[in-house]
């Protein structure tokens, strides 16, 4: 066994959509303990910390912008392998790209170039992790 954390988003656009419940419902059958759970606006703030790994790329105001549209709900999920695990159950970064059977494959699609419009975040590794928990839920 290899228990681990990992951040979870459901961005505005999956809360808007009125996805929670699906997306959350998803992590559960599989499995994940969701430990900890809220809804929030975030901040420029927080979202330049979050983000931080794409300042300069093109998409990244963008991004930060759709961001603070309105609420996201942020969780803390654990499992064994959660970190990949959730990665998978999300699907790839595009909607239409994304495998049937995935969050993003199943409720997403890609509205233009708005491709930051895919439901979720996952973090992609376990110093991610530890780096997006701090950020969305402190120490
Ligand atoms: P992921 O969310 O799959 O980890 P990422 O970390 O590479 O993807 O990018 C963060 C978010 O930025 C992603 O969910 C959607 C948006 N994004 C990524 N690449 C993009 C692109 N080429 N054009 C527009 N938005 C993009
Ligand atoms: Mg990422």
């Amino acid at each position: 066994m290899s228990t681990e954390r990992t951040l979870v988003l459901v961005k505005p656009d999956g809360v808007k959509r009125h996805l929670v419940g699906e997306i959350l419902s998803r992590i559960e059958t599989k499995g994940y303990d969701v430990v900890e759970l809220k809804m929030l606006t975030p901040t420029r703030q927080i979202l330049e910390q979050h983000y931080a790994e794409h300042e300069g790329k093109p998409f990244y105001e963008p991004l930060v912008e759709f961001m603070m549209s309105g609420p996201v709900v942020a969780a803390v999920l654990e499992g064994n392998r959660v970190i990949e695990g959730f990665r998978s159950l999300a699907g790839t970064t595009e909607p239409t790209a994304a495998a049937p059977g995935t969050i993003r494959g199943d409720l997403g699609r890609d509205w233009g170039l708005k491709v930051q419009q895919n439901l979720v975040h996952g973090s992609d590794s376990s110093e991610s992790a530890e780096r997006e928990m701090g950020i969305w839920f402190g120490a």
